[in-house]
């Protein structure tokens, strides 16, 4: 049987790509048990710089819908996809979903996970549950109205439609839309990028927004002047002023 999560790393980025093409890559429990392993292991390996989550011609259909039509409130309640969606919003590394096809449902969800995103010119995104008789529950309601704003997040888990790629990008849900054949030379060009940057400035920055994202302006403040000048503990904030100084590029250790 194919393997439903394929895991490469080239260099120091982790590619992590969903494989169920049949099912456009819906999200049953085993893939998604599956994820959470790879995230797992990612957490343990220093190596690694960035992430890309993707998946061949669709990113993802959503959740696997004839996985759920059977289940009660409480086996509904197991089919538990938040605690990996949340462990991939805090991993202390940068995240990019590049999407192309259909990133629907418990796929977008997924997507909004994740730190940036890229969409091919052929990506369809949006909360379809509402026209199966439920609601986004994997952080559709709570990280998408966060992202846009509450009035476009309620039209799309509303009303249920899909956004194209170049909406997705007016909305502000994607970074930037590309060619599809450049989707993964772009996702892995931005990962490259990110992964000259300082590995714990980067960490601190998204510990910061994180943070900030679910506490007042006053805490979020006093929390982020606290994770600055933390770094200053550290030989890269050294090396990356020295650097600057000396006009050269940062050689950083992630010390
Ligand atoms: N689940 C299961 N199978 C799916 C699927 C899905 N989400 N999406 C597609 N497929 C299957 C189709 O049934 C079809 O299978 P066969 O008939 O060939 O056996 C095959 O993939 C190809 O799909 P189509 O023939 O439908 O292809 P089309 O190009 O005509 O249409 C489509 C593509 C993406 C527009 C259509 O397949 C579609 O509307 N799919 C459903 C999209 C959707 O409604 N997604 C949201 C699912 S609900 C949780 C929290 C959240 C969630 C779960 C749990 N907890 C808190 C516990 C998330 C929920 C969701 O995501």
């Amino acid at each position: 049987m194919e393997e439903l999560v394929l895991f490469e790393k080239i260099e120091n980025i982790q590619i992590l790509k969903i494989n169920r093409p049949k099912r456009l890559n819906a999200l049953n429990r085993e893939t998604v048990d599956l994820i959470d392993e790879r995230i797992e292991e990612i957490k343990k390996d220093k190596e690694i710089r960035a992430l890309i989550i993707t998946g061949d011609h669709h990113f993802a259909a959503g959740a696997d819908i004839s996985d759920m039509i059977e289940k009660t409130p409480e086996e509904a309640k197991a089919f538990l996809f938040t605690n990996t969606f949340s462990k991939l919003e805090h991993i202390e590394l940068p995240t990019i979903a590049a999407i192309c096809g259909y990133a629907l449902g418990g796929g977008l969800e997924l997507a909004l996970a994740c730190d940036l995103r890229i969409a091919s010119e052929d990506a369809q995104l949006g909360l379809p549950e509402i026209n199966l008789g439920i609601m986004p529950g994997a952080g559709g309601t709570v990280r998408l109205p966060r992202l846009i704003g509450e009035a476009k997040a309620k039209e799309l888990i509303y009303l249920g439609g899909r956004l194209t790629a170049s909406e997705a990008y007016q909305y502000g849900i994607v970074n930037r839309v590309v060619k599809k054949e450049e989707l993964m030379a772009e996702a892995f060009k931005m990962a490259k990028k990110l992964a000259e940057k300082a590995p714990l400035a980067l960490r601190a920055a998204k510990e910061a927004i994180l943070y900030g994202g679910d506490r007042t302006k006053t805490e979020a403040l006093s929390r982020e002047s606290e994770i600055w000048s933390g770094l200053f503990a550290s030989q890269d904030q050294k090396e990356g002023m020295r650097a600057f100084l000396e006009k050269r590029t940062p050689q950083y250790q992630s010390k």
